[in-house]
């Protein structure tokens, strides 16, 4: 193809930026092998955005030299404090470009320039706090007796595979490189088809980041092809993905069947948010918008599960009905907007799909359900009640504005339904009982328990799954878990008269 490596993109705000569109790869924006490209798409307009190059596997391999070529370099064996500048220097990068960043995660994504601001804010924090990690990877002294010394070290893993989906592209994308940049580890990471804009935008500030050639290298491409040799290759020590249950699994038996490889996964949801008698009907009922209708409800976190105490039952969903009939929604350039468009044709027709499948299953329609105009992939906030638990619509995960609500009577019954669930990510509550909050925190199986809040994220909080929801955690001190292993170092023979 004769596509250049950057083209020009004029946003709605008026500014015209440089996209690149290769693969990213020694710190240079380069061709595919192959030379392919593919298509943008906005989904707010269904009209093309640009091309980008195509990845392959011969790609990967490329990349994966690079990174292990990297990981051999002054970058890990020099000052920590080195990468500490790097980090931040990227950090702050981002913020100076934050307008545009938002811009190109709205147009490529969908979602409003709300959220998509709320984004690239929290890509800035976790970046600069995984700054603040290089120094501080410690390893311990272990007292066994005067005849020898031991100690560990934690040390990086060294060369990782990254696969991140569409509905969080540049923050997807900061959770994967903040923990490769904080622990001396290098990577080469895989965007999600449908939104690989951001994440080569980021890549355009590396270099100037002071980030050596090789540490983090970027191919745009498809699961089948750059997915699959990125789980398979030999030279990858540790996987990290995050997307579909399926394709997690497949990624571990990849990795069991080649050089089993660290997994880690963070997968979908069907997250239970619970709302008890006692709770403050108008922070609950700001938590449950923001539970499923925050990014369009494509959140592997979203409360799609709703479930409220029966004295309190009809003012929550009268309430809730009308905040959801009053969203914002539409074209995510609009100030003020609340709901953009969801990421794409097929994410659309499976939330459709899912509204059918209510409906045939007799659940009550209480809002929503339809199409929101006529181009982009719109979908009006929906609410179902009167659901059964055996319907598909309260096991499945939907991934967009549809919301089931239940009615319950006492914390036993909700804490069995809300674990009654192959699932695990996370669940909400809301009550002003301190002993309610802290007895069901305990209770539900889930990675992450709110309490009064909702979709609240904060880079030193730990994320991740319990059960199918995923293995290993992301943020905070534990996601540098993932990116080093520990070596035991026993010294023996020690002179007791020296
Ligand atoms: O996911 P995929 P899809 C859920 C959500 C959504 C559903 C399907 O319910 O509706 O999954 O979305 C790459 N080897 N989540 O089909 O396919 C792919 O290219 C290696 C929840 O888009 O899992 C992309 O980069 N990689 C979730 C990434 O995997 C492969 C976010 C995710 O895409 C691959 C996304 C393969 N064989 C979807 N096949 C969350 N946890 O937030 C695909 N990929």
């Amino acid at each position: 193809s004769s596509l250049p490596l950057s083209v020009p993109i004029t946003l709605p705000n008026g500014t015209t930026y440089e996209q690149p569109t290769g693969l990213f790869i020694n710190n240079e924006f380069v061709k595919s092998k192959l030379a392919k490209t593919f298509q943008v798409l906005s989904p707010s307009t269904e009209e093309e955005i640009s091309h980008v190059y195509e990845g392959d596997k011969e790609d990967v391999d490329i990349a994966v030299e690079a990174a292990s070529k990297a990981f051999q370099s002054e970058w890990f064996k020099g000052d920590p404090l080195d990468r500490s500048l790097a980090i931040n220097k990227l950090a702050d990068l981002v913020e100076q470009n934050a307008e545009t960043f938002a811009h190109i995660e709205s147009l490529d994504n969908g979602k409003s320039l709300a959220n998509s601001r709320g984004d690239v804010e929290l890509v800035v924090k976790y970046l600069r706090s995984c700054a603040g990690w290089t120094d501080k990877i410690l390893g311990n002294v272990i007292e066994t007796g005067d005849s020898h010394f031991n100690y560990t070290r934690r040390e990086p893993i060294g060369v990782c595979g990254q696969i991140i989906p569409w509905n969080f592209p540049l923050l997807m994308a900061a959770w994967k490189l903040g923990p490769v940049l904080a622990t001396g580890c290098t990577t080469v990471l895989k965007t999600a088809e449908s939104t690989p804009l951001s994440a080569l935008y980021l890549a355009s500030f590396i270099k100037e980041a002071g980030i050596p050639a090789g540490v983090i290298n970027i191919v745009s491409g498809f699961g089948k092809t750059v997915g699959d040799a990125i789980a398979r290759h030999n030279k990858i020590k540790k996987v990290a993905f995050t997307g579909s249950t399926p394709v997690g699994r497949e990624i571990m038996k990849i990795a069991a069947e080649t050089n089993l490889k660290k997994v880690t996964l963070e997968l979908g949801g069907k997250s239970a948010n619970i709302v008890f008698d006692d709770a403050n009907v108008d922070v609950a009922v700001s938590a449950l918008t923001n539970g499923i209708f925050y990014n369009t409800g494509e959140v592997c976190s979203a409360g799609s599960r709703v479930y409220v105490q029966e004295g309190i039952y009809d003012e929550i969903i009268a309430a809730f009905k009308k905040v959801a009939e009053e969203v914002k929604i539409g074209d995510p350039f609009t100030e003020g907007q609340f709901m953009g468009a969801q990421a794409s044709q097929a994410q659309f027709e499976k939330i459709l799909r899912y509204i059918e499948i209510g409906m045939d299953e007799g659940a009550t329609l209480v809002t929503g359900g339809t199409r929101h105009g006529e181009k982009g992939f719109f979908i009006r906030p929906t609410i179902f009640s009167n659901v059964r638990p055996d319907m598909q619509i309260l096991r499945e995960e939907i991934f967009g504005p549809v919301v089931t609500f239940s009615k319950f009577k006492t914390i036993d019954e909700v804490v069995e339904s809300a674990n009654d669930s192959d699932f695990g990510l996370a669940a909400g509550v809301h009550t002003s009982n301190l002993n309610t909050a802290l007895n069901i925190s305990k209770r539900l199986n889930a990675g992450t328990v709110w309490v009064n809040t909702y979709n609240d994220f904060n880079a030193m909080v730990p994320f991740g799954g319990f059960n199918t929801s995923g293995i290993g955690r992301e943020l905070g001190v534990e996601a540098l878990d993932n990116y080093t292993q520990t070596k035991a170092v026993r010294i023996g023979s020690l002179q007791s008269d020296a």
